[in-house]
């Protein structure tokens, strides 16, 4: 476990405060939140681990619509790595989406999009949503897509990327999302890791007032995917770009074509849904697969009772559908209940700080989600930009990383007035839904703690070093689950044994979730962060060894190490420290190239903050790198190194000390 991770929970959880879903919140709900108690969260929530068929037997066909009904509830266990769900059951996650909304109420609206410029954008019903979706379906299969096929998507943040999901898996095809600030060669190791052979991109992206050449980055990356047949593009800023005759076709002239309607493919509960790549602690990125059932069930499940989801709401999550919280919270959730959500093109800072509060008062957003760290942004700039009348705001969401207790209560404070409830969301992208989170409305929270385990999860803090479960409470260690739920990852695409040795064979018996955690005396857990080489920058998962095999690239590297480090404002940063090879100076040049490298390796957002060159990195006598001293260092504790005598090169540590204290 870090050394981070080791503060004693007793002593914080005695001084926090307690706050009761406020009384204001519950004035101005429409009818009263779906759970009406604690006591009633606690009868449920035991059942849903004493008896997980009965509960979710009922709960799969109250939220989903099925094609065919399924006899088997779950099967399989962790410890093997084959839990599955609803086995026989058949459904189309599209027409879960879509269809049952716009049948019953068509001009419901669905998509709320709020271009860059605060002037653009439009609203889509949910019967616009289907005829658009069908017809890019379409194109889909004309373009040679099937059933089981991947396809990826390089999109902005745009109904387009909504509508391409939602084409893909009505056809039975899965997506494969990258998002739009990864570097080409990082959006070519993915289209290649999927097998994917058709990409839908845009000819450019526009963010915070910046444009991104989306196409460009994608003719880049498809030089090297010589198996990618189409890419499909849709015409967002009306740039010049290169155009492949052959592969390439505009989606609005394709889409022309095409009738308003198509079937929906009839999908099996365990067919895959989609992958979504993300950093473990090793260099290659993994592609997180999931399936149709039990996510869905997880998005639903999660957008009703965390999110207190009513018909009529307007749900706002600030993620980019790049990730999994956008996945579950701008897309799936909100659909799946039939009410209409803000697809946010832009940033909170464009054209000013005020961004995200005029979006909510103009569409009288009910739901906001968004990760503390554009709270700490949005902070920062001061409370004069909050002054938007936002009445119908319930629900804040917290997520991706631990919220300060500060910024929490400027939250609630400041941004919900003291009529919100916030949800301080634990989950991830391996989860596919919230599995620590308060229930608004419901559970009473205290900052910083995310507070009680969802349905169906049934947390376990055990003992790194020994590997057993430590009962009770007032508990410290990693945190596991102990059965599996229905929304978790089934596995790695093509690569199962590596799904197996990351969550599953870590603790036998255990989802392993790579994080520290505390469990209070009241039984609230505290997320303490990674234990692994996983560092968390702005809510973006990074992994250490992914940063570090991009350094290696450049010429002049021979070796590096890359460490996180606590930061005000991104939680986290990346340093780096290279050892460069005989006959290359260490000059501001070679800094800055290395940067570059990172940027054109991963993308802008892995970029480091700091560079350190170096003669050589500390390392153990079998020549394993030693990050635990670069980050002691990093930290201001190099004169409190304690027992170096595993270093073989000890005298590096002194030249690094100087070498960082010079440059802080
Ligand atoms: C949803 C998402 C997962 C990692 C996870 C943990 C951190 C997420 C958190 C949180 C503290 C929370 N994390 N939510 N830490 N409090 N509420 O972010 O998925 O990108 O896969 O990251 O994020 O460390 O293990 P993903």
């Amino acid at each position: 476990m870090g050394e981070e991770s080791k503060t004693p929970v007793v002593a914080e959880a005695h001084m926090v405060d307690t706050f009761h879903p406020p009384q204001k919140m519950l004035d101005k709900h429409p009818s009263k939140p779906h759970i009406g108690s604690m006591e009633e969260y606690q009868q449920m929530y035991k059942e849903s681990i004493t008896e997980p068929d009965k509960f979710w037997a009922k709960k799969a066909r109250e939220l989903l619509t099925w094609q065919r009904d399924f006899d088997t509830v779950r099967t399989g266990s962790l410890a093997e790595g084959d839990a599955a769900w609803f086995v026989e059951g058949q459904l189309n996650a599209s027409y879960n989406c879509v269809d049952r909304h716009a049948i019953k109420d068509p001009n419901r609206v669905a998509l709320i999009y709020v271009a860059d410029e605060p002037s653009e954008g439009r609203t889509l019903t949910y019967s616009e949503l289907l005829r658009e979706v069908c017809k890019v379906a379409h194109v889909l299969k004309k373009m040679g897509v099937r059933k089981g096929d991947t396809v990826a998507i390089y999109l902005p943040m745009i109904p387009e990327a909504i509508i391409a999901f939602l084409a893909i898996i009505r056809i039975g095809a899965i997506h494969s999302v990258i998002f739009a600030g990864f570097s080409a060669d990082s959006l070519r190791d993915r289209v290649i890791d999927a097998q994917s052979k058709v990409v839908i991109t845009t000819d450019e992206g526009k963010r915070g007032g910046k444009l991104i050449a989306t196409k460009r980055i994608v003719d880049d990356a498809l030089r090297q995917c010589p198996d990618v047949t189409g890419c499909l593009v849709y015409k967002r800023t009306g740039a010049e770009i290169q155009w492949t005759e052959g592969r390439d076709l505009w989606w609005h002239d394709e889409v022309e074509k095409w009738p308003s309607y198509i079937a929906p493919e009839v999908m099996n509960a365990e067919d895959p849904l989609f992958l979504l790549y993300t950093s473990g602690s090793t260099g290659k990125p993994k592609g997180v697969m999931h399936t149709t059932a039990g996510y869905l069930l997880g998005a639903a499940m999660t957008g009703k009772y965390v999110f207190d989801i009513h018909d009529g709401d307007k749900y706002f999550c600030g993620g980019d559908v790049g990730w999994i919280t956008g996945h579950t919270y701008v897309v799936y959730a909100p659909l799946l209940l039939g009410i209409s959500t803000v697809v946010f093109e832009g940033t909170p800072a464009y054209p000013n700080f005020s961004r995200y509060w005029e979006i909510i008062a103009k569409h009288e957003v009910t739901q906001f989600y968004v990760a503390p760290t554009a709270l700490r942004l949005l902070k920062r700039a001061g409370d004069d930009y909050v002054k938007a009348h936002m009445p119908k705001l319930r629900v804040l969401g917290s997520v991706g990383e631990p919220i300060a207790a500060e910024v929490w209560k400027w939250y609630f404070e400041v941004v919900g007035r003291e009529e919100a409830h916030i949800v301080d969301t634990y989950w991830q992208t391996e989860t596919g839904s919230n599995v620590i989170t308060p229930l608004a409305g419901v559970t009473p929270t205290k900052p910083g703690s995310a507070s009680l385990p969802f349905f169906g999860i049934e947390p376990a803090i055990v003992d790194p070093v020994s590997g057993e479960e430590i009962h009770g409470n007032d508990v410290e260690g990693v945190l596991a689950f102990k059965q599996p739920w229905p929304s978790m990852a089934r596995t790695v695409w093509g690569a199962h044994k590596r799904y197996m040795d990351t969550y599953l064979n870590v603790y036998k018996g255990y989802y392993f979730t790579g994080d520290g955690a505390g469990r209070d005396h009241e039984g609230f857990y505290w997320i303490r962060g990674r234990v692994d080489d996983v560092v968390n920058v702005s809510g973006h998962r990074l992994s250490t060894a992914e940063i570090e095999a991009a350094l290696i690239e450049h010429h002049a590297v021979a070796e590096a190490a890359v460490v996180g480090v606590t930061d005000e404002m991104t939680g986290q940063a990346v340093n780096a420290f290279v050892a460069i090879k005989d006959g290359n100076e260490p000059t501001d040049a070679l800094r800055k190239e290395f940067i570059l490298q990172v940027r054109k390796s991963i993308g802008p957002f892995a970029a480091p903050r700091a560079v350190y060159i170096v003669p050589d990195l500390p390392k153990t006598r079998s020549g394993k790198i030693m990050r635990r001293i670069l980050r002691k260092i990093l930290a201001g504790e190099g004169d409190q190194l304690g027992d170096i005598s595993t270093v073989s090169n000890p005298k590096i540590i002194d030249m690094i000390n100087a070498d960082v204290k010079r440059t802080k």
